[in-house]
């Protein structure tokens, strides 16, 4: 995919259906524990709604990420320098994006996204912001290795991965993504880049399940737009108000758990498949994985990147952590 072209790689049949989306939804149903990938949250609405969970006294990680971010600029850059190319997986967020480009003065912003629709209005409102500095967004699946454009090329090159996404993968699947994002910015040809990850640490489970089952409820109608969605993206006929969310602590895994609980037996279609529910069925929607210090390390390890230095918030709740891309050699 090149930079700039402003295609949409959403690959749509002739009824205009997202096929993917599709694909995953028919698939996930199918399951014993059915269970869809929570990528699919952020449809407009859905993204509208995950911005207004940042704002819920009881979700923390945005606003304790923002605080490390807005107090250890002058640690970042002298530890990251001047005149590297930031390379943002996913939109840049309003606030946080513009904290890290002050902080560490790079040459050029090259933000990533699958969706081309949030990329270029974030990239054109950074812009605005930054006036001298080139942005290149690329509108592509960082899941696999991402053709770079040739003006970034000779950078040296800073990841950032903030608001502890990877927290959403299982760890297989966030070392793939470590991987890849270690191919994408040229660690196998010679450089070593840098990356800037977010990671939210494990606390108390009542701490934990409340930022995912705020007061408001507006996690609830998070985890049920995908319910709406699917009714009407994919010919659904699920009866929304048999659906309720659920928040868990799974404490081996270290993740919370969201899922869609039936509160009485439901049938339904989705494109024409026939699913049904007894009472208490649900629907896994999203892991959101915890880490400790050294489970995080040692998730950076299996994906390719040497930690640096971590910082945490004041309230030890969540940590940002700068790593290098582990040379490579011979063990030990
Ligand atoms: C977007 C992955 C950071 O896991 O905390 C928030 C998504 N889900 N509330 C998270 C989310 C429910 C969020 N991330």
């Amino acid at each position: 995919m090149k930079a700039d072209t402003g295609i949409t790689i959403v690959d749509r049949d002739e009824t205009g259906v997202d096929k993917a989306f599709r694909a995953d939804v028919l698939k996930g149903l199918a399951q014993r524990q059915k269970a869809i990938p929570a990528r699919w949250f952020y449809d407009e609405r859905g993204s509208q709604l995950f911005e207004d969970i940042t704002k819920q006294p009881e979700y923390y990680p945005t606003r304790a990420e923002t605080e490390i971010l807005r107090d250890r600029g002058i640690e970042f850059a002298e530890l990251v320098g001047p005149d590297r190319a930031v390379v943002e997986f996913g939109s840049g967020s309003s606030v946080k994006t513009p904290l890290l480009l002050e902080a560490v003065d790079p040459a050029a912003y090259v933000p990533l996204d699958i969706s081309g629709e949030f990329l270029r209005q974030s990239a054109v409102a950074l812009s605005n912001k930054f006036p001298g500095l080139p942005v290149h967004p690329v509108e592509a699946d960082f899941m696999r290795k991402v053709e770079l454009p040739d003006e970034v090329e000779h950078l040296r090159k800073l990841g950032f991965f903030p608001g502890s996404t990877i927290g959403n993968m299982v760890p297989r699947t966030a070392v793939d993504l470590l991987r890849s994002m270690r191919a994408t910015m040229g660690a196998d040809e010679g450089q070593l880049p840098m990356l800037l990850i977010g990671m939210d640490l494990v606390k108390d489970r009542e701490v934990l399940e409340a930022a995912y089952a705020d007061g408001e409820g507006v996690t609830a109608k998070f985890n049920c737009n995908l319910l709406h969605r699917i009714n009407r993206e994919l010919g659904g006929t699920i009866a929304t108000e048999k659906f309720e969310h659920r928040a868990i602590w799974n404490d081996d895994f270290a993740r919370i758990e969201m899922h869609l609980l039936a509160t009485e037996p439901v049938d339904f279609e989705v494109s024409g498949k026939r699913f049904s529910m007894a009472k208490g069925d649900t629907i896994h929607t999203e892991n959101s994985h915890k880490f400790t210090r050294r489970s995080a390390n040692t998730l950076l390890l299996a994906g390719g990147w040497t930690p640096l230095k971590r910082w945490t918030d004041e309230d030890d709740r969540f940590s940002l952590i700068l790593a290098q891309a582990t040379e490579q050699r011979d063990a030990p």
